[in-house]
Order: structure tokens, then C-alpha cells, then sequence
């Protein structure tokens, strides 16, 4: 964050209907169980904690489609998110978003793009969700987020917020790719994003990735976010993911990662997604990531 003392609003969006495996609703009370209440007041930080409300879903009557899998449920909840970060970061107020699975992306950054003109983003994940409903294999939207915030996808998504302004693709940095769809390669290469995989990751190390991803993120742009997708974590020590893929970022390296995130003071607004306590080993997963957000906030080693 661009200041110390910027106070934080932390949003918890239970919502789990962009992913195919349910549980991710409970993400959000497994991280502040966790202890992430203490980490914060360990940390000096003003804060304030809130959950997006939505009416019930009635089971019955979800909106199914073979490519875009609870569109109405989702639309409902990105356009609500969308306005509650609109309004956190038009009061000048660190907005710490908390899912759910990661079409909450699409609601978290269309409220950004209301603030910022030019948003930067670092997009930790073991995949790049840069489907369309013309790629996807799965028809989930969690798998299309990125490429909804890139203007790509079904319109009732890709005007969440209002807004003509797109996301530059220039200004979008992947980091800890390994699950690559074959639509998602063209669409990178078409795009010119950048995209750091396991292989640039083992070759490069991870400081001189993060130093490259923060850089191009912030060269240019006015704000720049950080969605975290847990999976981008080796599932060996962070199992709670209903999207495991094998050889991922390592304890340290991911420490290190947000550390640097610290460090840089670029980051304006984060987000927390895809932990799912269904397949947690104990809380092992939701106190590695305490751990995360504490060091993405400042907590120091010495
Ligand atoms: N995530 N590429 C796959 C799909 O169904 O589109 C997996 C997406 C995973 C999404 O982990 O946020
Ligand atoms: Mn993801
Ligand atoms: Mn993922
Ligand atoms: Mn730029």
C-alpha cells in the first residue's frame, strides 16, 4: 500500500457459484478464524470488517448454461461488489477483499476501474481464467475472470460497473501459471500479457519475477491490485483449493512475493480468493495465508 497508515476495509464475499467444486463460501471465516483480527492489531492497522449481503439464493432456481454456469447468481453478486470497492476506494481506504472463488474478480476490479483510470494487476494463480464462454472447458466463470476485466466474454459480465474503460493488457502481469488452457495461450500471445509460469519462476527466481511484475504492473497506471488466488500456492502446503496443480510457489517464494508487494508501496487494493476449508488439513491453509496478508502488510522477519 501506497501509505502505512491507510486504514483497511476488509470484505468478505461469501460466494461460491463461479467454481464447480462448492465450499469456498466458507473461505472468508476460516481466514478471520485463523486470526487475521490479531495480525492486524499485531500490525498497528486501522481496519474495518464487513460482509457483502446478497438475498438467498433459491437452489431451484439457478441459472444454468453449459458455457457460463450461474450467470444470474453471479451477475448478482459482482455488480453488488462492484459498488461496495467503488465507494471504499473513493474514500481513500485500503480495500481487502476476501472470497469466495474468483469470479469475484470481476465485481472487486469493475469497482476499481470506477476509481482509477489506468489499473495495473498482478494476478497470482496457478492458472490464467482467461476463458470465454468460447474456450471455457468447464463453464465455469471463476476459469474467465481475467478475461471478462479485459473487456473479453458475455456482455452482461463485461458491464458490471458501468463502465467503457477496459483493463490495458499491457498492464496485467501473471504470475505462477501452470494450467493453461489451449484458448488462454492465444489469447496471451494475441494480448501481449505478461506471464510468469513455474518455468520462468524455477529460471528467473522469484525476486526478479516480482521485481518485473511490479514494474510493468505500476509503469503507466494509477492504481495496481493484487488478486491472489491460493492455488498459485504448491498445494502441498496450501491444500485447501478445489484446483490443485502440482509444482507450485514454494513457502518462501510466496512470502517473499508479498513482502516485496510491501516494500515496492505499489498496491492500492488486494484480493484473497479460492480458499476452500472443504479440503483444508486442519486450518493449515487459512494460517499460511494470515500469514500472507501479514506480510503483505508489513510484517517484517527483523
Ligand atoms: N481458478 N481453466 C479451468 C477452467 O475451468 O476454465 C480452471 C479454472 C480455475 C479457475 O482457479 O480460479
Ligand atoms: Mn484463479
Ligand atoms: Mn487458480
Ligand atoms: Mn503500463
Amino acid at each position: 500500500m501506497k501509505n502505512p497508515n491507510t486504514p483497511v476495509s476488509i470484505l468478505t464475499v461469501p460466494f461460491d457459484l463461479g467454481a464447480s467444486q462448492r465450499g469456498t463460501k466458507l473461505g472468508p471465516e476460516a481466514i478471520l478464524k485463523a486470526g487475521l483480527v490479531n495480525k492486524l492489531h499485531s500490525l498497528q492497522m486501522k481496519h474495518t470488517i464487513h460482509e457483502v449481503h446478497f438475498p438467498p439464493f433459491i437452489e431451484e432456481r439457478y441459472s444454468s448454461s453449459p458455457r457460463l454456469n450461474y450467470l444470474n447468481e453471479n451477475i448478482r453478486i459482482h455488480s453488488k461488489l462492484a459498488d461496495e470497492v467503488y465507494r471504499i476506494s473513493k474514500n481513500g481506504v485500503f480495500p481487502l477483499i476476501l472470497g469466495g472463488d474468483h469470479s469475484i474478480a470481476i465485481g472487486t476490479i469493475s469497482g476499481l476501474r470506477k476509481h482509477y483510470q489506468n489499473l495495473g494487476i498482478i494476478w497470482m494463480d496457478a492458472h490464467s481464467d482467461l476463458n470465454t464462454p468460447l474456450t471455457t472447458p468447464s463453464g465455469n466463470i471463476h476459469g474467465m475472470s481475467l478475461a471478462v476485466n479485459l473487456g473479453m466474454g458475455d456482455p452482461k459480465l463485461t458491464s458490471i460497473g458501468g463502465l467503457k474503460s477496459t483493463i490495458d493488457p499491457k498492464d496485467v502481469v501473471i504470475v505462477g501459471a501452470r494450467s493453461i488452457d489451449h484458448g488462454e495461450r492465444e489469447l496471451i500471445r494475441r494480448e501481449g500479457i505478461t506471464c510468469f509460469t513455474m518455468h520462468d519462476i524455477d529460471k528467473l527466481g522469484m525476486a526478479h519475477v516480482m521485481q518485473e511484475a511490479i514494474r510493468i504492473s505500476s509503469s503507466g497506471t494509477d492504481g495496481v491490485h493484487l488478486s491472489f488466488d491460493i492455488d498459485s500456492i504448491d498445494p502441498q502446503i496450501a491444500p485447501a483449493t478445489g484446483t490443485p496443480v502440482p509444482g507450485g510457489l514454494s513457502y518462501r517464494e510466496v512470502h517473499l512475493a508479498m513482502e516485496m508487494l510491501y516494500e515496492s508501496s505499489i498496491l492500492t487494493s488486494a484480493e484473497i480468493v479460492e480458499n476452500n476449508p472443504l479440503f483444508d488439513d486442519h486450518e493449515r491453509s487459512s494460517e499460511l495465508l494470515v500469514g500472507l496478508i501479514g506480510s503483505l502488510l508489513g510484517e517484517r522477519i527483523l
